[in-house]
């Protein structure tokens, strides 16, 4: 990202916090920065579920189609930056990235300690948001995949992208966060089966995805509620930036496949993966 940046006009790269284990994490924002008045603020990231590979790859793969698209002088996507600054953080849980590339490829959570040495690690960080925490579809046994820690915000992760949410709230629009898999586009809510009054809107937007993903790949793509497509689970990023940080577009995309290969989608799917993901945002 960091090399990507430098040779990339209207891009920077920063620091939006230290991970647990202490790895550096950054984000990067694609903004023109000539216009006056501030622009608002698109924000898409990734991998707060460790074993989800694809979503940190399709997020990369949007990043660098922005990238050579500013270098070609694209007409369209510098039309884009007129109108939104984009920021990108593919991967919001990187200690979690490493363990699962290294040790267990099916690892979910953090790998924070929060019980001395016991054996059970991890905070599942889609449980760690501080709207309804704790109230339903997740666990406080420190051993469950979807542990959702000893108290709201108790990892550095979150944190980190809480506070820059908080910080940007005022100029943001969309808060996006890329999961696998299953090929759903989600709106809140993730707390309850009642739908935000602006449901409707949000389907709205949802739906249009879909068209462009159908159209680029031929894939479908479900859209609804978390609640409703999937089950109820509190703490979520995307409940938290709509209720609290009040980002009005706020949606989980779980991305490829139908579970044939599940969280292990093959390499291959990257490229067409991040292809129909980019389209929805880039030209349509
Ligand atoms: O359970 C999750 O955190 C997400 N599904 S996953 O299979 N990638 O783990 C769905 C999150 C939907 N949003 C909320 N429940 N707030
Ligand atoms: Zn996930």
């Amino acid at each position: 990202m960091r090399k990507l940046c430098r040779e990339t006009p209207h891009c920077r790269l920063f620091y939006v916090g230290t991970s647990y284990e202490g790895r550096v994490m950054h984000a990067v924002k694609f903004s023109q920065s000539s216009s006056a008045s501030p622009k608002r603020g698109i924000w898409i990231d990734a991998g707060i579920h460790a074993r989800e590979w694809l979503a940190p790859a399709t997020a990369m793969h949007l990043i660098h189609t922005f990238a050579v698209a500013i270098r070609r002088n694209d007409r369209q996507l510098l039309s884009m930056l007129d109108d939104y600054d984009w920021y990108f953080m593919p991967c919001i849980n990187p200690d979690g990235y490493e363990y699962s590339r290294n040790h267990d490829r099916l690892w979910r959570k953090t790998r924070s300690r929060h019980h001395g040495n016991q054996e059970c690690i991890g905070v599942d960080s889609n449980r760690n948001w501080d709207f309804h925490w704790m109230e339903i579809g997740a666990s406080f046994d420190p051993c469950s995949s979807i542990y959702a820690g000893p108290y709201a915000f108790s990892e550095p992760e979150t944190r980190a992208v809480r506070d820059f949410l908080l910080t940007y709230r005022s100029t943001l629009v969309a808060y996006i966060s890329f999961h696998s898999y299953g090929q759903f586009l989600l709106h809140p809510w993730g707390y309850t089966s009642d739908l935000p009054e602006d449901h409707e809107k949000l389907m709205f937007v949802l739906d249009n995805v879909a068209a462009v993903i159908q159209s680029t790949t031929g894939k479908q793509y479900t859209r609804g509620s978390s609640t409703n497509v999937l089950y109820e689970a509190a703490g979520g990023s995307d409940d938290w930036a709509k209720a609290v940080a009040g980002i009005p577009f706020s949606f989980t995309f779980e991305l490829r496949d139908h579970g044939l290969h599940g969280f292990l989608v093959p390499e291959d799917e990257i490229e067409e993966s991040g292809r129909e993901i980019s389209r929805t945002s880039l030209f349509e």
